[in-house]
């Protein structure tokens, strides 16, 4: 047992900062000074320059890290005098974004910050751009994770973020003639301010290697792993401020190094490269980001990665436990469960639950049954979707190579599931066994594979989906055999997102706005925002609201020309689709009804329309065809439309490069329309459209996902739905889909068809966007495009009939940002505690 001497001064650990002006200054000047070491160029400071902001952007990091590792040493401590349980959150994805910003604002020390910094000369918004963005994740999963961390530091719970630090995160994308281009994330090339290295956290991790079976002195025998290679993994954690809140907790993210940095007989051999060999193949490992957004990547360093973190992170709980509690023995497994929570962020770290058993077998001598038990207590599993690719399943000859002895322990746990449980409920079933059993068995040239997603089942006491449809889809169309098994296992829990980086920091304007009306803390309690609902019909509010999304938008407009030299109208409606791009998400459907409004605007060109202005930020998975064959359409649509002085600027498109959170932050304050348009089922929930819904953007989507209860929550009035439902797609599937069918009996949509064969678009390159019309006829078209585009049609035009009664969208935009309360990632977070994790606040108060 460790004792814990220091005490806690409750001054500082108190969610007021004694940080003022004066010693801001000072601190920010020292960091100057004696840090970065004073950059003057030729003999003065030009505050215009870029590497000047840097470094003062770089000092001002640095002086808040005081304020902030010091309130992390203070919730360490408390959390631990507690002993409160706490939750380890494991992902491999966490899309932060920046953090200065949010960091100022959440320990609310923004204002005096922007005051210390204009009396040296600085706008505060200015050098708050100069950090990169951390985007060690892809899309909504990872971004998801990082609003999780944001909320369940804000109410005080104990939890720990693990995941992996890779050197570059998601690519940077830019254009080249309308082509997708690709270049490496260097997020930390001169290091970064808001890390700290703990090495004496680091862990030794095994892998590869041999197992024996060792015969016993009972008579049993016992299962011997020599491993045929040591990784190290070196931790950097990064502190995790709670808004107005007394806590800040910690993202651990494994940086993977060789065991010894050199071989020093090879290198005195004079073989310097082979020398360093293992080290550049330990690097590998934690180098770089997957970039595949719902796509299982298959590659054995994937899989390496995933194993080397869950190893990592499962050696760090338990060694923190025990630094807390003494010896982690089987008498103490109830007592764990009751410390320790751990949640899987998909299937990604599955292997945390082979490792954890690993141990608890083989390091710490426990029986079976004791260290299944706990396992089954400290394991939830959250599901994020239903689409069969994004489902991941390893080859077992992967398995056996690189992790043989998880894998003798894995077939373990898969003989006494089917044996007992499936065989209980299911008596000689074999055609149960088959399609429970956690290996695929393969057969006709199939290879064997291990079902990652039924080991988390198994292995879990809980599993949640992340919005209610998506849910129960997972229980009636994915598990429904799980589900007939353990009927209260599988849940919900609908996502959130954080009013503090999501509104609170993006959208300063509303915010005061919102300050004004509303007397509460809305950034914490955004149920409160309710209160708005009755000022939607007052025309003074409306004035105010829609003046502060003008400014938004002018504001905008003016990143759009910098960023692409398109000029277009703060006027116009703003449409904007902002996500990863894949088929199942359907910008093919937007880009599809942009070409019927052109070419219906080019047959009348006095057609009644207001101004649109369709805006776009999509990566496309470098690897997948089609994604970047629909960008290369959207930007040469693009061109054509944006320079064609017939349409007298009634239609703009915009395809903004590099979509990340920074840019999010700046196009979501400024949108009119919220493009949410997935195929019925496929979006297990979405996150954007909560963002945007909450910025005061009127929804225009199908129902699926969170849409469903976005609709609930505004009300029917107050979004546009159009589309196929879950139960429309589903019978249209059964009967037989066939996309020719509206082809030859929708003249609007032959006819855009076929334009894109033309080289109408792409001069001297006809059919160079063919591909989007092959996936939507000969390929099938697997969404319904097809199918749903005359209802999003109508639907768009009904929107751009409401747009242009002002009063109306004012009323529809209020009632938006009002109805978003459930969406905070706050009663997520409290979803979780009261469902799965079992937790209690700790605060200094
Ligand atoms: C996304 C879902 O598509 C989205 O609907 C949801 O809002 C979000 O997760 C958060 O729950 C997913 N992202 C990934 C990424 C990978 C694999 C599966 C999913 S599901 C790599």
């Amino acid at each position: 047992m460790v004792t814990i001497t220091k005490n806690i001064n409750s001054n500082t650990s108190s969610n007021k900062n004694t940080l003022d002006s004066a010693m801001l200054k000072v601190r920010i000047e020292h960091h100057l000074s004696h840090t970065l070491g004073d950059i003057i160029i030729n003999n003065v400071i030009d505050k215009q320059c870029t590497e000047t902001k840097k470094a003062y952007w770089h000092a001002t990091s640095l002086a808040l890290n005081e304020v902030i590792t010091e309130k992390l040493n203070q919730s360490q401590l408390r959390q631990s005098q507690s002993a409160c349980k706490s939750v380890n959150y494991l992902s491999l994805e966490y899309l932060m974004g920046r953090l200065l910003s949010n960091n100022l604002h959440n320990l609310d020390l923004y204002t005096i910050t922007e005051k210390v910094l204009k009396s040296l000369g600085f706008e505060l918004a200015d050098l708050c751009e100069q950090g990169a963005d951390l985007a060690l994740g892809n899309g909504g999963l990872g971004r998801l994770a990082a609003c999780f961390l944001d909320s369940l530091a804000t109410l005080d719970y104990n939890a720990m973020g693990y995941g992996i630090h890779y050197q570059h995160g998601l690519f940077k994308q830019h254009f080249a003639d309308g082509h997708q281009v690709e270049t490496p994330d260097m997020w930390r090339e001169f290091g970064s301010p808001w890390e700290i290295c703990r090495p004496e956290s680091t862990q030794l991790i095994p892998l590869y290697g041999h197992i024996e079976e060792v015969p016993q002195a009972d008579g049993s025998t016992e299962t011997k792993w020599t491993a045929g290679k040591t990784l190290k993994g070196v931790p950097y954690d990064i502190p995790i401020v709670g808004y107005n809140s007394s806590t800040v907790n910690a993202l651990r993210l494994w940086q993977c190094r060789a065991d010894s940095a050199f071989d020093w007989d090879k290198f005195n051999n004079g073989d310097y490269l082979m020398a360093l060999e293992q080290q550049v193949h330990a690097e590998i490992v934690s180098k770089v980001l997957y970039p595949n957004d719902e796509h299982a990547a298959g590659q054995e360093l994937r899989f390496i990665q995933q194993y080397f973190f869950c190893a990592c992170s499962v050696r760090d709980i338990i060694k923190r436990y025990q630094a807390q509690y003494g010896a982690l023995t089987p008498a103490q497994s109830e007592h764990f469960s009751s410390k320790v929570a751990i949640q899987l962020n998909d299937t990604h770290p599955t292997i945390a639950i082979l490792e954890l058993m690993r141990l608890l077998l083989d390091e710490f001598q426990f029986q079976w049954q004791d260290a299944w038990q706990l396992a089954r207590k400290v394991f939830a599993y959250t599901n994020h979707t239903l689409l069969p690719e994004a489902l991941e399943k390893w080859p077992v000859k992967l398995f056996e190579r690189v992790l043989p002895r998880h894998l003798t322990i894995l077939y373990r746990i898969n003989e006494a599931f089917l044996n007992e449980e499936v065989n209980a409920m299911w008596p000689n079933n074999d055609n149960m066994r088959r399609a429970l059993s956690i290996i695929d068995e393969g057969g006709e040239g199939n290879e064997r594979k291990v079902r990652m997603a039924h080991l988390c089942v198994i292995a879990s006491h809980k599993v949640n989906g992340v919005a209610q449809v998506h849910s129960d889809l997972v229980k009636s169309d994915l598990f429904p055999e799980f589900n007939q098994l353990w009927p209260k296992k599988l849940t919900n829990v609908t996502n959130g997102i954080t009013p503090r980086r999501w509104l609170k920091a993006c959208n300063p304007l509303l915010s005061a706005l919102l300050d004004s009306e509303i007397n509460a803390d809305w950034a914490k309690e955004l149920t409160q925002l309710s209160l708005l609902s009755n000022k939607a019909d007052n025309a003074d509010f409306q004035q105010q609201f829609m003046q502060i999304k003008h400014q938004n938008k002018v504001a905008l407009t003016k990143e759009i020309k910098a960023l692409t030299g398109i000029t277009v109208s703060p006027d116009a409606i703003f449409d904007v689709q902002i996500k990863r791009l894949h088929e199942y998400k359907r910008q093919h459907l937007n880009l599809l009804h942009i070409i019927a409004l052109y070419r219906r605007l080019l047959a009348d060109p006095a057609m009644e329309m207001y101004p649109q202005v369709f805006i776009f930020g999509a990566k496309a998975a470098p690897g997948y065809k089609l994604a970047k064959d629909i960008i290369f359409a959207i930007n040469k649509v693009a061109d054509k439309i944006n320079n064609d002085t017939r349409i007298h600027d009634k239609l703009k498109v915009v395809f903004l490069p590099n979509y990340r959170v920074s840019l999010a932050e700046k196009i979501i304050p400024a949108a009119d329309v919220s493009e949410q348009i997935s195929t019925a089922g496929k979006e297990a929930s979405g996150t954007g459209n909560m963002k945007l819904a909450l910025n005061g953007a009127v929804t225009i989507g199908t129902l699926d996902g969170a849409n469903i209860e976005i609709a609930e929550e505004v009300g029917n009035d107050n979004i546009f739905i159009c589309g196929l439902t879950v139960d429309e797609v589903k019978a249209l599937d059964q009967n037989g889909y066939n996309p020719t069918d509206y082809y030859h009996n929708n003249e609007e949509i032959k006819a855009c068809l076929d334009w894109l064969d033309s080289d109408y678009f792409t001069p001297g390159h006809a059919g160079a966007l063919s591909p989007i019309k092959e996936s939507l006829l000969a390929g099938g078209d697997p969404y319904k495009v097809l199918a749903d585009f005359q209802s999003y049609s109508d639907a768009q035009n009904k929107l751009n009939v409401a747009y242009q009664d002002k009063k109306r969208w004012a009323r529809m935009a209020i009632l938006n940002t009002a109805l978003m309360g459930k969406f905070n990632s706050d009663r997520s977070i409290e979803d979780y505690i009261a469902n799965i994790w079992q937790l209690t606040p700790v605060s200094a108060n």
